[in-house]
Parts: C-alpha cells; sequence; structure tokens
C-alpha cells in the first residue's frame, strides 16, 4: 500500500520557509508544506494547492528535488512523499489552520524540532541535487534503518 503524499521547501538563499504544523500528522514539528493528492490531480498540481491551502503563497519555480519512501514498523503503509522546492513566491506567507509559517536563515534550521530524516536529505536540496530515499521508522519517529542518494534522474 503506498500512499502519495507531497513536500515543498521554499528555498530563497539564504532564507528557507518552515511552518509549524498545528495538528494532524507531524504536529509540533516545523516542516515543509503538502499533504495529499485529490483525485485526478497531477502531483506537482497538488503540491502548489498545498502551498496555497496552508501558506497562502503561490511560487512562480517549482521543481521536483527527491522522491522518499517513508516506512513505519508494524505498518504496512508506505508514505511515498514528492519532495518539491520551490522559489520566487508570490505574495507574504500567512498563518493557516494547520501550519505557522516562518522564514529560517539557511544556517539556522531547526533541526531539533523537524522529522529527524529532514537533517539528511535537506543539505541535498539545498545544494541543488535530486535524491531517493527511503526511511524506516520506530518508536517515537527514530530512524531504524535508512538509505538516501544522489541521483541524475527521478
Ligand atoms: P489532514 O487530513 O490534512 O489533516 P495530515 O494527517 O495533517 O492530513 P498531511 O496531508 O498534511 O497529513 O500530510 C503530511 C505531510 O507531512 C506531508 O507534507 C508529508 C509530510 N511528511 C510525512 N512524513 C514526513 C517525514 N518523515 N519527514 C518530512 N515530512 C514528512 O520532512
Amino acid at each position: 500500500m503506498k500512499k502519495i503524499l507531497t513536500l515543498c521547501i521554499i528555498y530563497e538563499h539564504p532564507r528557507v520557509l518552515l511552518g509549524m504544523k498545528k495538528r494532524g500528522f507531524g504536529q509540533g514539528k516545523w516542516n515543509g508544506f503538502g499533504g495529499k493528492i485529490k483525485e485526478g490531480e497531477t502531483i506537482e498540481a497538488a503540491a502548489k494547492r498545498e502551498l496555497q491551502e496552508e501558506a497562502g503563497i503561490e511560487v512562480k519555480t517549482l521543481a521536483e528535488a527527491g522522491i522518499l519512501d517513508f516506512e513505519f514498523e508494524g505498518n504496512p503503509e508506505i508514505l511515498e512523499v514528492h519532495v518539491f522546492k520551490g522559489q520566487d513566491i508570490m505574495g507574504e506567507p500567512l498563518e493557516s489552520e494547520e501550519m505557522e509559517p516562518k522564514w529560517f536563515h539557511i544556517d539556522e534550521i531547526p533541526f531539533e524540532d523537524m522529522w529527524p530524516d529532514d537533517k539528511h536529505w535537506l543539505p541535498l536540496l539545498f545544494g541543488g541535487k535530486k535524491f531517493r530515499g527511503r526511511f524506516l521508522f520506530g518508536e517515537e519517529d527514530s530512524i531504524l534503518d535508512m538509505a538516501l542518494q544522489e541521483v541524475k534522474e527521478l
């Protein structure tokens, strides 16, 4: 069972836009913006819609940076997360019911309050690399196993 999700990191050097997730999956963590794909929607269209819904912004430039599979021990469901890098935003980020957006300096990313996989792949995204990865999570979101590699094409 695979569930496809989007995740969008806005990176306009040297600032990075993250959102504090206020509810649902990943609550209490700083994260990119994203969510599920709706029927009939492309993955990129879903990424753009979630940016609008969760942060109130549009982006001129959006490129897929990586694909990550997340698995949870004892759970057959795999989350296939399509990670996008966005820049040239239009509008000011606005708080939504789901997210409180905030700009961070690239040297001050709050990794300790993020999903623990982020510190592994975010540097690749910042460096303009493409990547594929797989993370297996155990209790309290600890990483039990991981594989991550840079790829030429996704
Ligand atoms: P709804 O139904 O909107 O409440 P919710 O349960 O909040 O859904 P949703 O749709 O916001 O979930 O999707 C979860 C988001 O979390 C997606 O953008 C993907 C992201 N995500 C999931 N696992 C992650 C992980 N290990 N690392 C990460 N982001 C992750 O950086």
